[in-house]
């Protein structure tokens, strides 16, 4: 496939309500968008880094930057195969959200083409995926309570709260006392925490917690190993796995027992299909994560969720969740799941009018 330019455009867009974690609270989203412009169409992605380098190193900038100057100059100018831009791009290293962004340009274009859907294409195994959300850190219980009350009202499969050292137990045994033992409930720390702690992280069992993720450090792979070895709530990994080797890696010495995948953090649908493939072998329960991802990057995020081995509700929430207006027809919630998408790649792409007004900026760079 040739690729005559790629835009690289840049939107802000308000969350309908502050989202608080461990690392940072979140009032808006400011995307990069990548458009890859070939002679048969166009190829869309959304780039999930933030605005700042708090989850991870990355950030919206710095992925901007590092596309323009490196990983798009590196694309070969005859025409590329999507499956190609992996290895081309593996010579820089890092940047996985930049260069997930640009793979599924690519991709999205050449599956335009083709008439194929992302979800066919990735293996889907269904055609709708159960949906769960995660719930920031709030000023107080009752606040946290009237706002998982609501998302449990919307149909949620499962609820996550965020967690971090002074917002642990009391919100997990505020939301069980108030919700019953029958609610799907799980923890995210965000790496707010150390091995230290473990004996603190303990009190947790009592609540019946589905998993809890990301409890220490993101390179604290040795150390997860430890602490699972002291919980009975089931250890999840986020930002540690990086790559289907992390994967590989931290299943063999017992670091999680569930991974939650994000493509974007690994580098790509491709990748995150690798560690899919893994994490089955080995029976090991994955579900989707999310970045607060607009409709762009939510649509390829079901897909993947569809797969078989996505056996836990995923952080694919309906657009409202997020957003007052989304860029695509919104995701809407169905009896707890989501649709995966039919049409062509991405099956849904930018409404035109809604685009155009949440623009901050554009570049478009010559193949
Ligand atoms: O750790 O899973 C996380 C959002 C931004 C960065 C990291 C995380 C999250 C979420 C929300 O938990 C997931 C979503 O609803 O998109
Ligand atoms: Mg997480």
């Amino acid at each position: 496939m040739k690729i005559s330019g790629i835009e690289l455009r840049r939107i802000r867009i308000p969350l309908r309500a502050p989202f608080r974690t461990s690392f940072g609270t979140e009032t808006e989203r400011d995307v990069l968008l990548v458009r890859v412009a070939t002679a048969d169409g166009e190829g869309w992605a959304e780039c999930a880094a933030m605005s700042e380098p708090r989850y991870c190193s990355e950030y919206v900038d710095a992925a901007q930057d590092v596309l323009r100057k490196f990983l798009i100059p590196a694309l070969p100018k005859d025409g590329i195969d999507a499956h190609t831009v992996g290895r081309v791009l593996e010579p820089f290293t890092g940047h996985r959200m930049a260069k997930a962004a640009l793979e599924t340009a690519v991709l999205d274009a050449h599956l335009r083409t083709t008439g194929e859907s992302f979800g066919s294409y990735l293996g889907a195994a269904r055609d709708r995926v159960p949906c769960g959300v995660s719930v920031g850190i709030m000023d107080s219980v009752p606040e946290l309570l009237d706002a998982v009350d609501g998302f449990i009202a919307e149909g949620y499969a499962r609820i996550k709260l965020k967690i971090e050292p002074g917002w642990d137990l009391e919100p997990v045994r505020a939301v069980r006392e108030r919700f019953g033992d029958d609610l799907v409930l799980q923890v995210d720390a965000n790496a707010a925490y150390t091995l230290v702690d473990a004996q603190h992280l303990a009190k947790l069992d009592d609540f019946g917690l589905l998993l809890i993720e990301q409890p220490l450090a993101n390179d604290d792979i040795v150390q997860h190993a430890r602490l699972a070895e002291l919980l009975r709530t089931p250890v999840c990994l986020d930002e540690s796995i990086e790559s289907a080797a992390d994967a590989a890696a931290a299943i063999s010495i017992g670091a999680c027992s569930v991974i939650n995948i994000k493509p974007a953090r690994v580098g790509g649908y491709l990748e995150a299909r690798r560690i899919h493939d893994i994490a089955r072998a080995h029976g090991i329960p994955v579900w989707c994560g999310g970045m607060l991802e607009t409709g762009i990057g939510r649509a390829a995020n079901v897909a993947l969720a569809a797969l078989p081995g996505f056996t836990l509700p995923g952080d694919t929430s309906g657009s409202s969740r997020y957003f007052a207006t989304d860029i695509t027809p919104p995701f809407e919630l169905a009896d707890g799941h989501l649709d995966v998408p039919t049409g062509p790649g991405l099956g849904v792409e930018p409404l035109p009018e809604v685009l155009e007004e949440v623009t901050t900026s554009t570049e478009w760079i010559t193949i």
